[in-house]
């Protein structure tokens, strides 16, 4: 009976689940743009550069730049790169779908450009006639067409702040250009000012001045942000910048890094073996850039409301991920306390998520006492083990079986085997396993638990009809080793014979 149950494990391959719809924004500058400061030095990596919106009603000029840091709403943080060969270029993609809280707080809403460094002392704000944030459509776009806006659309307008080719707008600066993006310092008389009102927040951040390297003073100018917001609660969360953050390669993490703070949807528990259904349950809340030099990751996010699936004691998790050719690496953990605050407590309360504090570490290494803060895992899609290990081979769609071992390439890569020689697929284990009396088909899949694709299990009595989902499996363990379901029908010696197949999903 085993055997025969063995040899009619079948094997079912799907491709290529529907495209989800998106309505991509892509904003960025020209690559080789000249990006300096008021003194025409190119921008160092301790500038942000966020596209976002103000206020409703609020209009940012020259006269109240103390108040846009709490005036202001971050739809997206672009990642900048500079050499002194391609000279200097930001870029961000982001889903209109994916922001929280978009259609209140961006749909038609005017689009800036800020630029800043960390300190507050140089900022650029412009916004192009063309730039509205659309509106959001849930089913607009399934063809992934993508919104692009750049520096260049600024054409003849002014900056409200800094300046853009001929023209200048608010602030000082040293070296007049043209460049295609300049930051201006704030003037002598502002920047006291700031500094005052900065100082009733020393106190609530003076753990920020003992791990943020070097302290100065003009810190205080980014005090303002929280002094002048009374609603809300704020989390700062961030990477310390105490120890190197390495890639699974033990690779220094690099500017290609990105890390989210956000949740999972729907009651989903993200764990290693899981990992190609995180994109589908994850929405961000803020994304904040990995800074390679000072190798941290740091930014504040206000919570004014409590939009779903950011309710009141939701767990939070922080995402760090970079893309590459060959592999993607990813790190996913969480403190157990990061749970969402109410965005209507009064007094408003200061939240640190430090990654140091972090103690549920879901994928890669956090903290474990190594030389090391952070470690990334190699996370790999089809697309990119299809172009290392199909590169050149026509028949490298995952229906394709160029080594004709009977083995198509997407169980190639399922299972981790070589889809350009010859071999057999991994033994899937099956049994008869007992359960309060009675027997029931089990399988163990040893597949590959880092490469991005949906392993299922579907049953059926008669070879015809397959039923998938929970209520007719159980998932007895879900281990790097393997992943082992259960059938919930019983069968044995006189009962209705019963069969499996194992279903593989997979994004292009
Ligand atoms: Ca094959
Ligand atoms: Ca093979």
């Amino acid at each position: 009976m085993k055997t025969h149950l063995a040899k009619l494990i079948a094997l079912l391959f799907v491709f290529g689940a529907e495209a989800a719809c998106s309505q991509t924004l892509n904003w960025a500058s020209l690559s080789g743009s000249t990006i300096v400061d008021s003194k025409g030095d190119p921008l160092n990596t301790t500038f942000l550069f966020q596209l976002g919106t103000f206020d409703v009603g609020f209009m940012p000029n020259n006269t109240n730049i103390g108040q846009w840091t709490a005036k202001w709403h971050v739809f997206d943080t672009a990642a900048y790169s500079y050499n002194t060969t391609d000279l200097g270029y930001f870029t961000g993609t982001e889903d209109v779908q994916d922001v929280p809280a978009y259609a209140s707080m961006f749909e038609e809403m005017k689009a800036y450009l800020w630029v800043r460094n960390d300190t507050q002392t140089e900022h650029f704000l412009a916004s192009a006639s063309t730039w509205t944030f659309p509106i959001k459509d849930p089913g607009c776009c399934p063809n992934g067409l993508v919104t692009s806006w750049s520096v260049s659309d600024l054409g003849t307008g002014t900056p409200i702040w800094g300046s853009q080719g001929s023209h200048d707008g608010g602030g000082d600066f040293t070296s007049p250009g043209p460049y295609d993006v300049q930051t201006h310092v704030v003037p002598e008389a502002g920047s006291s000012l700031l500094a005052l009102i900065g100082c009733g927040f020393a106190l609530l951040r003076r753990r920020r001045h003992l791990r943020i390297l070097p302290v100065t003073t003009s810190f205080l100018l980014a005090a303002p942000l929280i002094v002048s917001r009374v609603e809300g609660e704020t989390i700062n969360w961030y990477g310390f910048p105490q120890k190197p953050n390495l890639t699974s390669t033990g690779m220094d993490m690099d500017v290609a890094f990105q890390f989210q703070l956000g949740m999972f949807t729907g009651g989903f528990i993200p764990t290693a073996e899981n990992i190609s259904l995180w994109t589908a349950h994850w929405v961000p809340a803020q994304t904040a850039a990995y800074n390679s030099t000072t190798r941290a990751f740091d930014t504040t996010l206000t919570i004014q409301g409590n939009t779903a699936p950011f309710i009141v004691g939701a767990k939070a998790y922080v995402w760090g991920r970079s893309t590459g050719s060959d592999k993607d690496e990813w790190i996913l953990f969480r403190g157990t306390g990061w749970t969402w605050p109410s965005g209507a407590t009064m007094p408003p309360n200061f939240h640190e998520w430090s990654a140091a504090a972090a103690n549920e570490v879901i994928l890669g290494t956090v903290n474990s006492g190594t030389a090391f803060l952070m470690k990334s895992e190699a996370v790999v899609s089809y697309s990119q083990w299809q172009n290392g290990l199909l590169a050149g081979e026509p028949l490298n769609g995952p229906n394709d079986d160029p080594d004709h071992d009977g083995v198509p390439n997407l169980l190639e890569f399922v299972f981790g085997t070589l889809p350009g020689q010859p071999g057999t697929l991994q033994p899937m284990t099956t049994s008869l396993v007992g359960v309060a009396g009675q027997q029931y088909l089990q399988v163990a899949i040893p597949r590959i638990t880092n490469h991005l694709a949906t392993v299922s299990v579907e049953v059926s009595d008669d070879l015809i009809h397959w039923q998938p989902g929970d209520s007719q499996t159980t998932e007895v363990s879900n281990t790097p080793q393997a992943l082992v379901v259960r059938d919930n029908t019983a069968t044995g010696p006189g009962m209705i014979r019963r069969f499996m197949r194992l279903k593989a999903v997979t994004e292009p």
